[in-house]
């Protein structure tokens, strides 16, 4: 072979070659390949990354279905859901696939449905093809043409009101390269519910469009419900994790600003788009946006995620939590190990000396223990700790507290206009401000009879009498 001969043969082989690997990693359309059916996960799992280098046709099923669940301890609710729970189920395709969406109403349903992906390139984003009645399906197809973390929702109307009411969910689009690997991926999805009862007033709770219209919702949260992602429901990692967390915003109406208490975002890929900003402590979840971020959890103990909005994670619920186990790190962070910062509080308005709302009426002792539980739940634990033994210093103990059995009218008078200065309880003097709590006379009579009858406290019973009586004479 001449010289020649063999530049032209190396050419055509070049040539040749540059063509097939175009083709393989599809500088332009790819083609598609086979077809898949999705798996959907409930939150806060989230579907195994894609191990395809190539787009395939993915078929998605999805049922709207109205559950009644918990909201919190004591309140249900009626929600209208993707997949029988808040937030609907997460979907994740790759950049390119060819979504064949099928979306079925359970016959059960009281209402029609649809579905709006802002991951649709089309008119609705998927909602003028899939108005759905109780006991239909209906089919669309879509390509994922943009790759990111979108939100999807119903659009049927009252829009507000499918919204309001438990119908969102998020679907991640991988890019065609994927996402770097880490150690935990988890789906966490904050909204509002507008109740017609207060923050912790037990029962069915009916939603409530007023409250909705002004945007002031009773509860704020992640996950669905109050303590979702709590406790033993905390979402859990090793020291030394990598941890992705895909955010939503269902709303409908507040913007997040979404906190890991304790740690930084190494990337907050902003709005979900495709470009992260580093180093980042809070970042802005717009309602129906998201954000994915990153970071590595260095040292053990439990990080608490919250909308930094600070009223709506302690009082209306938006905190969820991260527990993370392995050996400490004192180079890294090195203190006292704690579970007792950073608990709910409840929605009980806190003032210096305040009027009460009214509430729900307990027949007898058994019923005042009831009630009195829940309200110490939400009032109490966040000082008094969940055991009533307070903290050493900080928080008188409740647990068998000389202070509170000597005179229960002053424990009363406690609660109602709070206390502050010092005080002694078994012989230990503490110095600090209880804030008046604002609950009525039958909630203090409640929370009252249960402290004095709980945490190895023996005590008699407090009537909502005794109570206005105390009020009236300070
Ligand atoms: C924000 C923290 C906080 C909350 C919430 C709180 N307390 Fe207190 N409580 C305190 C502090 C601090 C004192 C001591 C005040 C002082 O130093 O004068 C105290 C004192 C008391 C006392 C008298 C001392 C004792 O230990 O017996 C009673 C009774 C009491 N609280 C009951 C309650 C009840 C019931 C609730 C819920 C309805 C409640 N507290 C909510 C912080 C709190
Ligand atoms: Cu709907």
């Amino acid at each position: 072979m001449t010289y020649f001969q063999s530049i032209i043969g190396r050419s055509v082989l070049l040539l040749f070659m540059a063509f097939a690997f175009s083709a393989v990693s599809g500088c332009q359309s790819e083609t598609l390949k086979g077809e898949e059916n999705a798996i959907l996960t409930h939150a806060p799992v989230v579907p195994t990354p894609i191990a395809r280098n190539y787009p395939t046709k993915v078929i998605v099923e999805l049922e709207t279905k109205e559950v009644v669940r918990r909201l919190a301890d004591g309140v249900d609710y009626t929600f209208w859901t993707f997949g029988g729970e808040v937030p609907g189920k997460f979907i994740r395709v790759r950049e390119g696939d060819q979504v064949e969406f099928h979306l079925n109403n359970h016959p059960d349903s009281k209402m029609p449905h649809n579905i709006d992906l802002h991951a649709v390139s089309g008119p609705g984003g998927g909602a003028a093809s899939s108005f759905t009645a109780p006991g239909k399906g209906t089919v669309f197809s879509f390509t994922a043409l943009n790759p990111g973390l979108y939100v999807y929702h119903c659009a049927t109307a009252p829009v507000g009101m499918h919204i309001a009411n438990g119908m969102y969910g998020l679907i991640l689009v991988e890019p065609k390269e994927g996402l770097p690997p880490v150690d935990q991926e988890y789906y966490v999805m904050q909204s509002e519910f507008y109740t017609q009862g207060a923050y912790g007033a037990a029962g069915l709770q009916p939603f409530d469009m007023s409250k909705a219209l002004l945007e002031t919702p009773d509860y704020v949260v992640f996950n669905g419900s109050v303590g979702s992602t709590t406790g033993d429901k905390a979402l859990t990692a090793n020291v030394g994790d990598r941890i992705r967390l895909y955010v939503g915003n269902g709303g409908p109406n507040l913007v997040s600003s979404f906190h890991v208490i304790g740690e930084i975002f190494d990337l907050a890929y902003q709005e979900g788009g495709s470009i992260a900003n580093k180093n980042v402590q809070t970042t802005l979840v717009p309602a129906g946006g998201s954000a994915m971020v990153e970071f590595t959890v260095d040292v053990p103990g439990t990080f608490i995620i919250v909308d930094h909005s600070i009223f709506r994670a302690f009082n209306k619920g938006a905190l969820a939590m991260i527990t993370v186990t392995g050996d400490a790190k004192p180079e890294i962070y090195s203190g006292l190990q704690s579970e007792s910062v950073y608990l709910p509080e409840g929605g009980g308005i806190q003032d210096i000396d305040g009027d009460a709302p009214a509430a729900l009426v307990a027949q007898n002792k058994a019923e005042r223990m009831v009630e009195g539980s829940r309200i110490f739940a939400a009032n109490c634990a966040a000082c008094h700790q969940a055991d009533g033994k307070g903290i050493a210093g900080v928080f008188p103990p409740l647990a068998e507290s000389d202070f509170l059995m000597a005179d229960p009218n002053r424990a009363a008078n406690v609660v109602i206009n709070g206390r502050s200065g010092p005080i002694e309880v078994n012989g230990v003097t503490y110095n600090g401000v209880m804030p008046g709590v604002n609950l009525s006379d039958e909630q203090i009579a409640n929370v009252l009879t249960y402290v004095m009858n709980s945490f190895g406290n023996e005590g008699t019973e407090m009537t909502p009498a005794q109570v206005a009586k105390v009020r009236s004479q300070h």
